[in-house]
């Protein structure tokens, strides 16, 4: 996870102070990429313990399609708790763009199936996309997210909103465009994210996982993590876990939470940090 850390002290040493939505404050800097080899290790971080639950169940809902709270809520997950409306309803977030783009032509677009069909019949193809920035669904910028949900609007726009896969040599790589990232809080979940993804998509199509890419547009400390950064920096990482995915599925949205199995993470204590919402 050293890219990682190299980018939170570029961050500290190279960053512009910069207000933001939420008044915390931040230190930014624009433009950056990660990148990590699969084959080289699970990349979660090691110098802090990451709550794998919610990552893993935030991702199977958003290849469930689901945009309500409740299948996360049942499953301990809060994450998302903030943004809903009383009956924990979203609007259309990544799960419905992802399974349910729907056209001003009335069509339907599953861009999840379309992707696994395209990349196991059209491998070389330049064109195995992802996006969830569906503009006409965007909220309107309101100190009420909820009502934007009520409304049919996304109750956020989306953070991780372009991904492109890539197949050479029978190996799968994977890219992602972050517009906005929370590099304390944020980054380290959506990289694992994009990691467990890549490996399902990999085991369905019987690729080997290669390399995954993480672009960021506006590459962010919240002034209120500066210090948990500081104790992170100074710890040690440590070697990477391995992921064991347990059974074969029958299709990529029949993954189950219970068939992944994280080995040999041994993690540091987690740091404790406030969220910005
Ligand atoms: N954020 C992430 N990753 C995510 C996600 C949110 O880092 O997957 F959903 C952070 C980025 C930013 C905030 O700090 O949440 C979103 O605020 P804004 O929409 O103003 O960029």
């Amino acid at each position: 996870m050293q890219p990682y850390l190299a980018l939170l002290r570029d961050v500290m040493e190279n960053g512009v102070d910069k207000s933001d939505r939420t008044g915390t404050g931040t230190r930014s800097v624009f433009g950056r990429q990660l990148r990590y080899d699969l084959r080289a290790g699970f990349p979660l971080l090691t110098t802090k313990k990451l709550h794998i639950r919610s990552i893993l169940h935030e991702l199977l809902w958003f290849l469930s399609g689901e945009t309500n709270i409740r299948y996360l809520q049942e499953n301990g997950v809060s994450i998302w708790d903030e943004w809903a409306t009383p009956d924990g309803e979203l609007g259309p977030v990544y799960g419905a763009q992802w399974r349910r783009w729907q056209g001003a032509d009335g069509q339907v677009y599953d861009q999840v199936t379309d992707l696994v069909e395209g990349l196991k019949n059209n491998p070389d193809s330049r064109r195995h996309i992802i996006n969830g920035w569906n503009v006409a669904e965007l909220p309107i910028e309101s100190d009420k997210p909820w009502e934007n949900a009520a409304a049919g609007r996304m109750a956020l726009p989306p953070c991780h909103l372009l991904y492109q896969f890539y197949v050479a040599d029978k190996t799968l790589s994977a890219s992602l465009y972050i517009r906005s990232n929370d590099l304390f809080l944020g980054n380290p979940y959506n990289t694992a994210s994009l990691a467990f993804l890549t490996h399902m998509l990999a085991q369905q199509c019987d690729y080997d996982v290669g390399d995954i890419v993480i672009s960021i547009g506006d590459a962010h400390i919240y002034r209120n993590h500066f210090e948990q950064v500081q104790t992170q920096l100074q710890r040690e990482p440590g070697p990477l876990p391995q992921l064991r995915i347990r059974r074969r599925p029958a299709s990529i949205f029949d993954y189950r939470f219970e068939d992944f199995e994280i080995v040999n993470y041994e993690a540091q204590p987690h740091i404790k940090a406030p969220i910005a919402v």
